[in-house]
């Protein structure tokens, strides 16, 4: 190790390498059965959307086939489709969820 010339001994720099966590959006699929007063619901109970835009997303879904959610960490997007799928389930509707890597 360097000396600083003081006599410390002084340990080398270590240079941190952060890595930012990659993304995963969250999508609804449509579906011909689901009613749409609960996918609004979904939208408002596990991605904290207010009525307007719960609304906005579900009719896009409607008419595009697919939308997003939201965008989340691995580890938040996975529970996010799980704690849908089994709210789908619960209530007997063929809603499904996804994640995709952004
Ligand atoms: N297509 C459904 C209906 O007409 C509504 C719907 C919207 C279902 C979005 C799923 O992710 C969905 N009742």
């Amino acid at each position: 190790d360097k000396g600083t010339g003081s006599g410390t001994i002084v340990a080398p720099k270590t240079k941190t390498v952060t890595k930012r966590p990659s993304l995963y959006r969250v999508l609804l699929l449509n579906d011909d059965y689901t009613p749409m007063e609960f996918v609004v619901h979904v939208l408002e109970r596990f991605f904290q959307k207010g009525r307007e835009e719960a609304t906005q997303i579900m009719l896009h879904v409607h008419h595009h086939g697919v939308g997003e959610c939201g965008v989340f960490t691995y580890e938040i997007a996975e529970t996010k489709v799980t704690q849908v799928m089994d709210f789908a389930r619960k209530h007997q509707h063929p809603l499904q969820c996804v994640m995709e890597k952004k």
